[in-house]
């Protein structure tokens, strides 16, 4: 069964344009609900562990000291079918190939700074989710905890 729950950033590229409300407004009228937020800044290390799977790409020093450049917003959103609508919503990783109207397409300068992230699948919501919140942060549609994100 396919989870309800996905997790995003809000890159720094996007927040340092001015975008957070735009997107955040793109991503309710998509019939996301927000169950979790927050504005941080990751710092190096930080940055290493979240993105520790692209440890040996050739991008991976640069995409890590991008996403310690400034503050970012997290989320964790809620709807049926999470991780796949949202991955549509954001649209490809390359903004030249992302769909039009997608979140990528209006807002990302480049392939690296691509203003979004989206979990690719369920395990990966709920551990990128754990990174930045606990579990008395993220919530139900009745304001209760979520016991157990995409179980
Ligand atoms: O799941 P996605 O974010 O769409 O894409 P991904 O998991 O393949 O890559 C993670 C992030 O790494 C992506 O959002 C931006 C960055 N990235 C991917 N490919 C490149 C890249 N950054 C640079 N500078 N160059 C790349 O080719």
């Amino acid at each position: 069964m396919k989870g309800n729950y996905t997790f995003t950033i809000i890159k720094p590229c996007a927040v340092q344009s001015g975008h957070i409300g735009a997107i955040l407004g793109d991503i309710a009228d998509a019939g996301f609900r927000v169950a979790a937020l927050k504005f941080v800044r990751l710092n190096k290390k930080e940055a290493q562990e979240f993105y520790k799977i692209h440890e040996e790409r050739p991008f991976y020093g640069e995409l890590v000291d991008f996403m310690t450049s400034g503050p970012i917003v997290v989320a964790v959103l809620e709807k049926e079918g999470a991780v796949e609508g949202f991955r549509s919503l954001i649209g490809s990783t390359n903004p030249k190939e992302a769909a039009p109207d997608t979140i990528r397409a209006k807002y990302a300068e480049s392939i690296g700074r691509n203003a979004i992230h989206g979990s690719d699948s369920d395990d990966n919501a709920k551990i990128e989710a754990s990174f930045f919140f606990s579990r008395n942060e993220i919530f139900n549609s009745e304001g209760g905890f979520v016991e157990n994100l995409n179980a």
